[in-house]
């Protein structure tokens, strides 16, 4: 045992004996009660924009158990838009429009789409989006998609940054509850990883209940262009975060339950976790060369401990974080229960797939930061901020002199500590996850806000606090209350991001509502004069014009299922129409240049208006007509 593996089982002790097991976890009190240490200026960065002024990158927040993605402005931290992912949005009508329930129904496994219609749904109604990660071209940002996993329904999504909506979303089959998501790094993404996090039988078909020993837990690879699985791996113990390399061979995944216990006793009983590392290129010739079993309609591998296509790190303890560091040479791994990170070299990992090499020599570093390291960012000049959710403080230290430390010189590897407010999670550093890491900004994601704002009652905000890094000492400038749960972010440096205006007409979104339209002779742009009948179907396509929709009114029968199209012809920056049908419970947005439709049963007969639900004109309220519904057997 070194002396850093004999602190860590020390402390550890210390950790559950004080506080009862999982209560340590949602620790309250720690030491972090010192006020706000920042002035309301950073020293070097400037982050209170004026009025009108624009932020230097985007942030990307991930919403947690709200389901959706964030678009904020950093570093002025303003919230710009709410993306709805895997939730329903009454503003968007994501959840209710045609062209959203295709992306929401799609991509669902057969069995979940059965087991949705016996509770009369079509598809699942919540989600938990922890992880937005963006799309790499040779390390860096590309612009190009946002992917986001979704633990509570084992799903992942694809958001296209070109007009920042979700185009795809896929249910994972053969795993279960995706938590870590991170994309391949080079040459592109490329494959998009996702790691399943709960143990349960492989065929999780009920002749196999309570047998915690048949349990597995599944890595996939997805195709990010074409969002399809294209492998998975079986790995011994669970799976927690992931990250790739920035030479496209290897992934990593850590692992907090090695046990694979079954309750916290169980998970927490051993000292030492695991990362897994998974050896994509043995992955890809495992796959050509048959050496699966198709489930699913994807190749599985078994990649548990022995296995040609992983290797199996001992890391204290019950790992969580995972973080490739913009020196493209380092992968940091936060101990969670251990106050210590692993540091692993990726030029060492060869070694363990060629020459079976300890597992442990690919670590060239395990410095102590403190108590409940989770997460890790980085500077890009050789620093790492790592996230200490006990001791409610970010640590920076810097990797090379971890290393020497490792080596045994006498080096400090810490250089400083701040103060949170309180217990972070994440956190992530201006373009901290890419090769162009540029070390401005820090945002400190923490979980509890406690004394930090206004009492709202007994549900609080979580507290985002925006850090000055460009110096030694790091500076709290900013405290951003965010409602539940934004996990993880990504800045990017809005050089990357290039969303349109208006919509493009020939958009694939609009291909449906096209093709109906010309199936009905009809032309979208145009709209028409009365409604076309199908039998009980009836398709009214309307357009919009502030402060008009082309249609003042409607005639529909009781019982037609009625399909509304809505096509926005303005083109002006900003110009979002809406229809909202009242007492229909229908409404969606219509964004310049847009095509949107909803389809409902006209079940009560009278007289409903639809208006314009998006302040669009000064006569916006006027924006309005009527659906008249003829009741059944007149
Ligand atoms: S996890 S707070 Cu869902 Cu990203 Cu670490
Ligand atoms: Cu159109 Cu309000």
């Amino acid at each position: 045992m070194s002396d850093t593996t004999k602190s860590w089982s020390i402390n550890r002790r210390h950790l559950l004996g004080a506080s009862a097991g999982g209560a340590l976890l949602a620790a309250a009190g720690s030491s972090a009660m010192v006020a706000n240490s920042g002035p309301a200026r950073a020293a070097g960065g400037k982050f209170a924009l004026a009025p009108g002024e624009l932020d230097e990158y985007y942030g990307f927040w991930s919403s947690g158990q709200s389901g959706e993605l964030r678009i904020l402005g950093v570093p002025s931290m303003r919230e710009f838009m709410r993306v709805p992912v895997f939730n329903r949005c009454s503003a968007t009508g994501w959840g209710q429009t045609n062209e959203s329930l295709k992306v929401l129904t799609e991509g669902l496994l057969p069995e979940s789409k059965a087991f949705l219609k016996a509770q009369g749904k079509v598809t699942y109604d919540n989600g938990d989006l922890h992880h937005p990660h963006m799309s790499f071209t040779d390390g860096t940002y590309d612009g190009r998609f946002i992917f986001a996993n979704d633990k509570a329904n084992t799903r992942v999504a694809r958001i296209r940054c070109d007009v920042m909506k979700c185009d795809k979303i896929i249910e994972i089959p053969n795993a279960k509850d995706i938590h870590g998501l991170r994309p391949q790094k080079f040459p592109r993404t490329g494959y998009v990883f996702a790691n399943g996090e709960h143990e349960a039988p492989l065929i999780n078909d009920g002749m196999i209940l309570d047998k915690p020993e048949e349990y597995v837990n599944i890595f996939s690879a997805i195709d990010g262009d074409e969002m399809k699985v294209a492998w998975q791996v079986i790995v011994s113990g669970n799976l927690d975060n992931c990250d790739s390399d920035y030479q496209g061979k290897y992934a990593f995944s850590t692992s907090y339950n090695s046990e694979m216990g079954m309750n916290l006793a169980e998970m927490t009983a051993s000292e030492t976790d695991h990362t897994v590392i998974f050896n994509i290129k043995r992955i890809e010739e495992g796959v050509a060369a048959g050496d699966f079993q198709m489930l699913n309609g994807v190749p599985v591998l078994d990649g548990r401990k022995g296995s040609k296509y992983t290797r199996y790190v001992p890391i204290p303890n019950s790992p969580h974080g995972c973080n490739a560091a913009p020196d493209k040479k380092h992968v940091v791994i936060n101990g969670k229960l251990s106050p210590t990170v692993s540091v692993i070299d990726v030029t060492k990992v060869d070694a363990l797939f060629e020459n079976d090499a300890d597992p442990r020599s690919c670590i060239v570093a395990e410095p102590q930061l403190g108590l409940g390291p989770l997460h890790t960012a980085f500077d890009g000049q050789g620093n790492a901020f790592t996230t200490l959710f006990l001791d409610s403080q970010v640590a920076k230290w810097n990797i090379e002199k971890a290393i020497q430390a490792y080596a045994g010189d006498d080096v400090d590897p810490i250089i400083s500590k701040v103060d949170v407010h309180y217990q972070p999670g994440h956190n992530s550093t201006s373009m901290g996850e890419t090769a162009e890491a540029d070390g401005k900004w820090l945002i400190s994601m923490n979980k509890f806000s406690k004394d930090r704002f206004l009492n709202v009652g007994p549900l609080k905000p979580e507290n985002e606090q925006l850090i000055d890094i460009s110096g030694d000492e790091m500076k709290v400038v900013h405290d951003g209350p965010t409602f539940a749960e934004p996990h993880d972010s990504i800045i990017v440096h809005r050089s990357k991001v290039n969303p349109a205006i208006v919509w493009n007409r020939d958009d694939p979104v609009f291909e449906d509502a096209r093709k109906q339209a010309e199936a009905d002779g009809i032309d979208l742009e145009e709209g028409a004069e009365e409604p076309i009948r199908d039998g009980n179907k009836v398709r009214v396509y309307m357009t919009s014009v502030a402060p008009n929709f082309s249609l003042e009114k409607f005639t529909v029968k009781q019982g037609d299922e009625v399909t509304v199209y809505v096509t926005n012809l303005d083109d002006i920056d900003d110009l979002t129409h809406g229809f909202c049908l009242s007492n229909f419970g229908v409404a969606m947005e219509v964004a310049p240049q847009a095509t949107a439709s909803v389809t409902f049963v006209a079940e009560r007969p009278g007289v409903h208006w639809y208006y314009c639900q998006w302040f669009c004109h000064a006569l916006h309220m006027e924006m309005r007509g009527r659906m008249l519904v003829e009741p059944r057997g007149v």
